[in-house]
């Protein structure tokens, strides 16, 4: 009998890259979830899984994988039959393994603004002047995806893979911070890969997500 796959997740969280991965692969994971204020991430025994503390955390093939970057790049290459990226010495495996790790970029952004606006107890520990610079870099980091996806429906030409649910999800995050009217094309491609089965899936799965109270996040007044 096969092990069951186990994803350690917030809901909202990275957790849903991989969620999302693995239901677009037929793989039928159980869930085991999280609640990131509530202090769960820093048990002893999740430590012994994540030592930072962080999700996802996945269990498979009698293995602890974490960071979502590396579980994707993991999943797709001892399932290379699901056709989610392109393995080693095939068409677009540079520009696959690009937008990959670009998302983490975008995610980091992300990580900082929800830190300072959502996270942070009181807002006057908030900077402006921070909120401010990384508004800006995150609306600069979405530039690339826009002129990319004028020429083509996924970020690789060859169609949907697993660049698109590392990227995706993060650009659910993103549109709190910057206004998606700008990016046209970029909205288009968002709401391309959220129609998709796996993707609503993924959602439904999850439950409701734990970080955002309201649609958009202004900067302050500073
Ligand atoms: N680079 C890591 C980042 C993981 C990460 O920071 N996850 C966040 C949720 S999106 C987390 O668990 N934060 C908990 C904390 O910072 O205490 C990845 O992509 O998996």
């Amino acid at each position: 009998m096969q092990e069951p796959i186990r994803l350690h997740s917030v809901a909202g969280s990275r957790s849903f890259r991989v969620l999302w991965l693995l239901y677009e692969m037929g793989l039928e994971p159980d869930v085991i979830s999280y609640d990131i204020a509530g202090g769960d991430l820093r048990n002893p025994e999740f430590l012994g899984l994540s030592p930072a503390g962080r999700v996802p955390v996945l269990e498979i093939d009698g293995q602890v994988l974490f960071e979502s970057g590396a579980i994707t790049e993991y999943l797709c290459e001892t399932r290379p039959e699901k056709g989610l990226a392109p393995m080693p010495g095939e068409a677009e495996r540079a520009p696959y393994l690009t937008w990959l790790h670009y998302a983490e970029t975008i995610g980091v952004l992300i990580q900082n603004l929800n830190l300072q606006q959502v996270f942070l107890p009181d807002p006057a520990m908030r900077s402006p002047t921070v909120i401010g610079i990384e508004v800006k870099r995150l609306a600069v980091s979405l530039k690339p995806l826009e002129r990319v996806l004028g020429e083509q429906a996924y970020l690789l030409r060859r169609g949907f893979s697993a660049a698109d649910t590392m990227m995706g999800f993060t650009l659910e995050s993103a549109r709190h911070y910057v206004r998606f009217d700008r990016f046209p094309r970029l909205s288009a491609y968002k709401a391309r890969i959220e129609a998709r089965p796996a993707y609503q899936r993924a959602l439904e799965a999850e439950g409701l997500q734990q970080f955002y109270d309201r649609e958009f996040y202004e900067v302050p007044e500073g």
